[in-house]
């Protein structure tokens, strides 16, 4: 008898945390993915992660985006999302603050926000504090620690000193803010080493590669280049590649497209830190799928990275890591 009655207390929790979740057993979920924008590879490597795992748990994923990584053009892109109201949005929000209010409308109207990749305000969640603290859950790579481990390979490449410089995106992005952070911070235990003024491309390889030019010409004696994202990398890799440097101004990359292989192996890029993207997408649809279904989730989730060179580049447990197109 005993048994009895905690079975069905059992029955009534379950019944009740459904109940609160609003979950309806038969009723088939959909998750929509806002990238930071569509045809960058790290978030193509994104949605295959998601397609994963919706296809694993049975749910419909959308995936809708802007051609920019901008504010501007991804709220117009969040507000028909939430006019088609999907069960959960798992979004790389494109600035810390000018996405808060936007996605507090999602969340006003019930669905479920989980933010992957970027986050909003502190990135703390569900702690009571501040007024972007709604999202369930923030599923990403460490950037600080992927901003210290850029600092010490391209310390290490550069023998401890001489002028090196950030070619970041632009400030009031999570990401790209943690690793400019974690660079600086590990680069004051290198005191031989100067770090130049940031320079902001505004996800433009083309203006990396000019400004990487700029600043070369002001400080002939620059020795290294840390491309703090995909486009970032690209173009000051370029630049290094136009102004006849290579190898005389070394680059540690950030991201891990497929040009990445040509260029460890021609030595134009010493290091590339790969993120894993496809991880972060399955997380995120599974964090929002176990939230829907009535299940806690944790309100942080962290994924790894692999840090490839020249050496280690044709190892397929390595390898795998390269962006898909
Ligand atoms: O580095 C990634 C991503 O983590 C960042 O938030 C924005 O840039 C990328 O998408 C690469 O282009």
């Amino acid at each position: 008898m005993r048994k009895l009655i905690a079975a069905l207390a059992a029955v009534a929790v379950s019944a009740t945390v459904f109940a609160s979740a609003g979950y309806a057993a038969d009723k088939k979920l959909t998750i929509a993915l806002i990238p930071g924008l569509t045809t960058d590879a790290f978030y193509i490597s994104m949605r295959k992660g998601a397609e994963a795992a919706a296809k694993a748990v049975g749910v419909d994923l959308v995936f809708q985006g802007a051609p920019d990584f901008n504010p501007v053009l991804q709220v117009p892109v969040l507000d028909a999302v939430i006019a088609r109201h999907p069960d959960a949005i798992l979004i790389a929000p494109t600035d810390k603050n000018q996405l808060i209010q936007p996605l507090k409308k999602a969340a006003d109207a019930g669905i479920t926000v989980v933010t992957v990749d970027t986050f909003i305000g502190t990135g703390k969640y569900q702690t009571g504090a501040g007024d972007a603290d709604f999202p369930i859950s923030y599923i990403a790579s460490d950037n600080i620690l992927g901003g210290e481990i850029a600092a010490r390979a391209l310390a290490k490449s550069i023998g401890d000193k001489g002028k090196v410089f950030v070619s970041n995106v632009k400030p009031g992005i999570s990401t790209t803010d943690q690793r400019e952070e974690g660079f600086k911070r590990e680069m004051k235990n290198h005191p031989g080493i100067t770090v130049l003024e940031t320079q902001f491309n505004d996800d433009d390889a083309n203006k990396a590669a000019s400004q990487l030019q700029s600043v070369l010409a002001r400080n002939n004696d620059l020795v290294g280049v840390f491309g703090a994202n995909l486009f970032s990398a690209l173009g000051a890799a370029n630049g290094v590649k136009q102004a006849n440097k290579i190898g005389v101004v070394k680059v540690v990359a950030f991201d891990a497209p497929s040009s990445i292989v040509d260029n460890l192996k021609s030595g134009l890029v010493d290091i590339a830190i790969a993120q894993h993207p496809a991880e972060i997408g399955y997380y995120g649809v599974m964090t929002a799928y176990a939230h829907l279904t009535g299940n806690s989730v944790p309100t942080a989730i962290g994924t790894g990275f692999t840090v490839m060179d020249k050496a280690n580049i044709d190892d397929p447990n390595v390898a795998r890591f390269i962006y898909k197109q």
